[in-house]
């Protein structure tokens, strides 16, 4: 069973963020879920600094469509990081599988190819106890980490 709390982390190891630039994708799919990873992101960049006209926002309707989302953000010079936060829940069918494997492998390959560090915060889930647990709930947010792993590899 999970115990890892995603919201905790040595904030001495966080470096100041106040002159960073951050673009997030967010995907509308389980918009309950993606909305409190968005809200726990960026109260977590501003908590460290970053100034709300900093911290830009962009919705897809998808998970499958952060990787486009992320891509047309890491062509604006201007971001220090993208973050990317979308919740892929599974259900009768193996679309979970495919999107959850695309959604990675296409986030991986422009990681390693853009010059703009991407973070990667989709939550692939069984079921939504699981995404809820994870999006401000009994494991914390992931939103949350997204956001100082972003601080991180800015300043990287
Ligand atoms: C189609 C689909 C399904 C079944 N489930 C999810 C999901 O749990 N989470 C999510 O973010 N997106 C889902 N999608 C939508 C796909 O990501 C994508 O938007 C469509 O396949 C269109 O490209």
């Amino acid at each position: 069973m999970a115990t890892k709390n995603l919201s905790e982390y040595n904030i001495a190891k966080v470096p100041d963020a106040s002159n960073m630039c951050f673009g997030i994708v967010v995907s509308e799919w389980n918009d309950e879920i993606t909305g409190a990873l968005l809200d726990g992101c960026v109260s977590t960049l501003e908590k460290h600094g970053a100034i709300p006209e900093n911290i830009h926002v962009k919705t897809v309707p998808g998970s499958f469509e952060l990787i486009y989302g992320a891509h047309q953000m890491t062509l604006n010079d201007g971001f220090d990081a993208v973050i990317i936060l979308g919740c892929v829940i599974r259900g009768e069918t193996p679309h979970f599988d495919y999107i959850c494997q695309g959604v990675t492998a296409g986030i991986a390959r422009l990681n390693a190819t853009s010059h703009t560090p991407i973070v990667y915060g989709l939550l692939t889930c069984e079921n939504e106890q699981q995404a809820k647990d994870r999006s401000g709930g009994r494991l914390g947010n992931k939103g949350d980490e997204c956001a100082v792993v972003a601080i991180k590899m800015a300043k990287f």
